[in-house]
């Protein structure tokens, strides 16, 4: 732990250790024996994981926060939109090259991020285990916002790429001004899982709605790299392009090693990652709202972290003792693994997911379900669609009878 020379704590700005290589492992020697499964079901090796959890990987969704803050202060709901919008995108960008994969959390893992610096805390919890859903809920300090959804990802492996499709709501309400935002994400594919360069897209549309004014925005991810949105207001007959949000610095990632070369007798081509544009051209009139900041210099060594990834299983001072036993900076195994010890995190991970399941057959036995404990499962409000709905208490801090998962 560092001080800074003013005797100030500061948040790390890297890994403890860089990442172990992947070149001498074949993705797909490994996935060739899974066709057909269903992608959840399957203990992948340690070595294809990033050392975070699922839960700390939705989180990144907060690395833009000030995007909400900033919202909240416009009087016009259209320039909250545009930034709601900005929002929604720069949780995409933070995807970028990031093709690890996050450690599946255990039946009632948490996560709780409280950064007072940014006004805001999240607190999440895995809340089923087959299919994998985790909620989350986070607030503003000062009352300004909620966001909260819960993510199901839907893993399909197509053989020369796995295609996720991250079902579930997300929900934000700008408490001042009496609006609530709901959108979905986009889809997400990591190509050339057989052969070629591992490399992430992200496409589809994403219909932000302001369930207030009955504003629609439609943010339309092109596939293949083509990055550019538009934002569009529905109202009554007539439709206004609102701005152009861009990603251009994206030139400023260094792409890296990670090659997985396979004889597979020339039948399968790897898919090119589309060129990186290094230029931008706006449509005139139109306003730049948010832009992506570079990775650090050393994320190529570093799973491609973001900055605001690398802070994220950091057990900060004076959080032991305080987070719930159950948060996912107390397991194990990715604790080992961003330390670059991979034996110890795959013993881990194999003797955290037996006790998983011991655990259940247990419960099977005893006739038990299980109770989730920050969240319950109910109806969204605004879209009428299932969702988890947060019980609240969580801060608190009454973590009696937590089940004992690590
Ligand atoms: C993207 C942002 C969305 C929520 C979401 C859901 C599914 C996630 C995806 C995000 C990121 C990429 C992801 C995916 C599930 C599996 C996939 C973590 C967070 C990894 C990279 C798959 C690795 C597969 C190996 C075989 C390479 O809001």
């Amino acid at each position: 732990r560092v001080p800074s020379e003013n005797g100030v704590w500061e948040r790390r700005t890297t890994l403890p250790a860089p990442m172990f290589s992947r070149n001498d492992f074949s993705i797909w020697g490994f996935l060739k024996k899974c066709i057909g499964m269903e992608l959840s079901k399957i203990t992948m090796p340690v070595v294809f994981n990033e050392p975070l959890s699922f839960l700390q990987r939705i989180t990144e969704y907060m690395e833009h926060a000030y995007l909400i803050h900033k919202a909240c202060t416009m009087s016009d709901s259209i320039e909250r939109m545009q930034l709601v919008a900005a929002f929604a995108v720069s949780a995409v960008a933070s995807q970028w090259d990031r093709t690890g994969k996050p450690f599946n959390p255990l039946l009632g893992e948490t996560y709780e991020l409280t950064r007072e610096d940014e006004s805001y805390r999240l607190i999440s919890e895995q809340v089923s285990h087959h299919p994998p859903i985790s909620a989350f809920f986070a607030e503003s300090l000062s009352q300004d916002f909620v966001f909260h959804g819960s993510i199901y990802p839907k893993l399909k492996f197509w053989g020369k790429s796995v295609e996720a499709e991250p079902k579930g709501t997300m929900t934000l309400e700008l408490s001042k001004h009496k609006e609530a935002y709901t959108w979905t994400n986009p889809m997400c594919c990591v190509h050339n899982v057989i052969l070629g360069k591992l490399w992430i897209e992200q496409y589809g549309t994403v219909e932000i709605v302001n369930h207030s004014t009955g504003d629609k925005c439609v943010l339309n991810f092109k596939p293949c790299g083509m990055f550019a949105v538009t934002c569009i207001k529905y109202q009554a007959e007539c439709l206004a392009v609102k701005p152009y949000i861009t990603f251009d610095s994206i030139q400023n990632i260094k792409y890296q090693n990670t090659s997985y070369e396979q004889n597979t007798g020339g039948a399968v081509d790897a898919d090119e990652m589309p060129d990186v544009q290094e230029t931008v051209t706006m449509i005139p009139g139109s306003t730049l709202q948010w832009r992506i900041a570079p990775r650090p210099a050393h994320s190529a060594q570093m799973y491609n972290f973001t900055s605001f990834a690398m802070t994220l299983n950091e057990l900060e001072p004076g959080m032991e003792g305080v987070i719930a036993p159950t948060d996912c900076r107390l397991r194990p195994d990715i604790r080992a693994m961003e330390n670059g010890d991979i034996d110890t995190a795959s013993q881990e991970k194999e003797r955290l997911e037996e006790k998983q399941r011991a655990a259940r057959r247990e419960r099977a036995k005893d006739g038990e379900d299980w109770s989730t404990r920050w969240f319950h499962q109910g109806v969204n409000p605004y879209t009428g669609t299932s969702d988890w709905v947060y019980t609240g208490g969580y801060f608190d801090r009454k973590y009696s009878d937590l089940p004992d998962i690590y």
